[in-house]
């Protein structure tokens, strides 16, 4: 299989933990931002990655978006699985993996870029790198207002998150797409010394669900 994606996403970080968790062999083809339109459009019409061809027998030629690649590969190889078996469960824990990408990942791009563009710059202040960021907050419109309404949404996501995740899982007795994604999608936050130092367990959680899913931790965490 290869997987289409930017290295730092963490929409293609979640892609790549249900790859793992699963065990499922795959390359990567990194693209990067603006060109990789060219590469993906004709694919699949869309603009965002993951894209990921599975370049098997029996397979669509390409899935494109995050939820779609776990919903394909788990009926590739169902297990591990990370679908429940309950169905009302299994409906709570789609419905926690929509809120997560809709709203949640969405947010956790604002509040990072912010602070990558801030407080965060010395991480890396090249031309090149800055000149990267400062596309990605116009692109999103991303400035000190609209990251401050993210932090926000983060802030009530890590209290659900703190209801559930200190001593068990999102949905039911086991591990599932709902806690893959909130993982995925949250992981961007590890950088910034006000998480880490306000809520060590939910780092800790994130810390121990990329090693179940056999996926190395984010760059500079
Ligand atoms: N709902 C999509 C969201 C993916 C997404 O937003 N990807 C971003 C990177 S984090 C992207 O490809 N942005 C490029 C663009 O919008 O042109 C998914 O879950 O796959």
């Amino acid at each position: 299989m290869l997987l289409l994606q930017f290295s730092t996403s963490h929409y293609c970080r979640k892609a790549r933990l249900a790859l793992g968790y699963k065990q499922i062999p795959y390359q990567v083809e990194n693209l990067t931002p603006a060109l990789h339109i060219l590469r993906i459009k004709p694919l699949s019409g869309l603009t965002t990655v993951p894209v990921l061809l599975p370049q098997q027998k029996n397979c669509p030629a390409i899935v494109a978006d995050s939820t779609d690649i776990i919903q394909f590969l788990e009926s590739y190889q169902p297990d591990p699985p990370l679908y429940l078996d309950d169905p009302q469960q299994q409906k709570d824990a789609l419905r926690l993996e929509e809120h997560f990408d809709e709203s949640v990942g969405k947010a956790t791009r604002f509040v990072y870029y912010q602070f990558r563009a801030s407080a965060g710059k010395q991480i890396d202040p090249s031309l090149m790198s800055q000149m990267v960021i400062a596309i990605v907050k116009v692109q999103y419109g991303i400035n000190a207002k609209s990251s401050a309404v993210a932090a926000d949404t983060i802030a009530n996501a890590i209290a659900l998150l703190g209801e559930f995740w200190q001593d068990g899982y999102l949905v039911g007795d086991r591990f599932s797409v709902a806690d893959l994604t909130a993982a995925a999608l949250l992981s961007p936050l590890g950088i910034i010394p006000a998480y880490r130092h306000d809520y060590p367990w939910l780092f800790e959680k994130i810390a121990d669900i990329h090693k179940l899913c056999r996926e190395p931790l984010p760059k500079n965490w």
